[in-house]
């Protein structure tokens, strides 16, 4: 079923491809009359019943790797956990009761995990609340945080999918922090998913920026619509948008400028490119994900409040949640800026771009390794 649907396109493999990115001018072939590829997405149970062996093993093979299990997710959260749950599950041990001393001390290591002043001023007023009830004890004050910060990250929200149709997704966020790669790392994902994906390099600010995309592209063996550097980003996505309908492609992933020569520039800029996805592609579904670099921890989400203004935000990418003892402020974004935090960067690999669980999340910052040495 799965190949005689797709029969032009042999399964994609793992290796990069040969195949070069298309010149924007390319004409439409007949890529449009291709149907679309199945997606696990949508109804996975009546899918996977039409599937074949082949296609079965190949989504078993492929599905793990974009799904952090709770024993990648502890080694990312190393730091994170070391400088915030053992600290806590310490705490406990250290004191017999409950106390407004003690309290003060809890608040203080939330903070410095950046939680944020709203997630913190919560869990302490939850403690607080329990003790009166009895409910919580120096021992089990881990388990009592851990349920409360459970529930302030509710259910997981991955990025949603509208088979058949154009689906955008474009990524803001200030310079450095790993929007180039992710948008690599997404082009590869989905590419292997059997997805048709076109990438427009939309940050013309710098020639490096083209490069720097350009090589994502090839890897992968995505197409990409460039324009000259010092382009109009507004233009590459315009053409993009254009050749993509063309072309019968389902996922169109627009890279950004981080900088430009001052900031009111760059959001003008973004907010041109909003109004040509409307008038262009009114009827797309469009995710405008704001990537955060989680070694800012608090400080990189006051950009939330910049970039929502310029182009309504979707939700958040948070990269580099490896190596930080910041990863607090996955709790923070869901509380301050009420967005889903959808996908999570846990290192420069390929590999290394994992859907975000929430309860995958909290499992691993609580995970055994994180108990401090007797
Ligand atoms: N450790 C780590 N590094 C990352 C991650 N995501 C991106 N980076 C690195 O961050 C740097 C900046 O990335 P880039 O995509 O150019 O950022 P941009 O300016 O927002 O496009 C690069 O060196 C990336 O390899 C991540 O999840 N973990
Ligand atoms: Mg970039």
């Amino acid at each position: 079923m799965w190949f005689k649907r797709k029969p032009e396109q042999p399964p994609v493999t793992l290796e990069p491809t040969e195949t070069p990115a298309a010149a924007p001018e390319q004409p439409a072939q007949t890529a449009q009359a291709e149907a679309p590829a199945p997606q696990a997405t949508e109804a996975p149970a009546a899918q996977d019943e039409q599937k074949g062996f082949w296609a079965k093993t190949w989504d078993f093979l492929n599905k793990p790797i974009f799904v952090a299990e709770t024993e990648a997710m502890s080694q990312a959260l190393e730091k994170t956990k070391s400088g915030f749950i053992a600290r806590i599950k310490k705490l406990g041990n250290r004191w017999t009761k409950i106390d407004e001393d003690m309290l003060e001390e809890l608040e203080e290591i939330l903070l410095e995990s950046d939680v944020g002043l709203a997630v913190a001023e919560g869990a302490i007023a939850h403690v607080r609340a329990k003790h009166k009830l009895g409910e919580v004890t120096p021992e089990n004050l881990s388990d009592v945080l851990e349920a409360y910060l459970r529930e302030q990250l509710g259910e997981s929200a991955p990025l949603p999918y509208t088979p058949n149709t154009l689906n955008i997704i474009m990524l803001v966020g200030v310079n450095g922090v790993g929007k180039t790669t992710t948008l690599g790392k997404l082009a590869h994902r989905y590419q292997i998913e059997g997805r048709k994906v076109l990438i427009a390099a939309a940050d013309t600010f710098r020639a490096a920026a083209i490069e720097q995309v350009a090589i994502w592209a090839e890897r992968s063996g995505v197409d990409l619509i460039r324009h000259k550097e010092g382009g109009d980003a507004a233009a590459v996505v315009f053409d993009a948008i254009r050749a993509a309908k063309a072309r019968g492609v389902d996922t169109l992933l627009i890279d950004t400028a981080g900088r430009l020569h001052n900031k009111s520039n760059l959001m003008a800029e973004l907010q041109k490119v909003r109004k040509i996805i409307e008038r262009e592609a009114p009827e797309a579904p469009v995710e405008a994900l704001l990537v955060l670099d989680a070694t800012t921890g608090q400080n990189g989400l006051r950009q939330a409040e910049v970039f929502q203004e310029a182009t309504k935000l979707t939700g958040v990418i948070l990269t580099k949640l490896d190596g930080t003892a910041k990863g607090g402020v996955v709790f923070g974004i869901k509380k301050q800026l009420d967005l889903p935090v959808r996908l999570v960067g846990l290192g420069e690999k390929v590999e290394d771009l994992k859907d975000f669980d929430a309860g995958v999340y909290v499992d691993a910052l609580f995970s055994e390794a994180a108990k401090p040495e007797a």
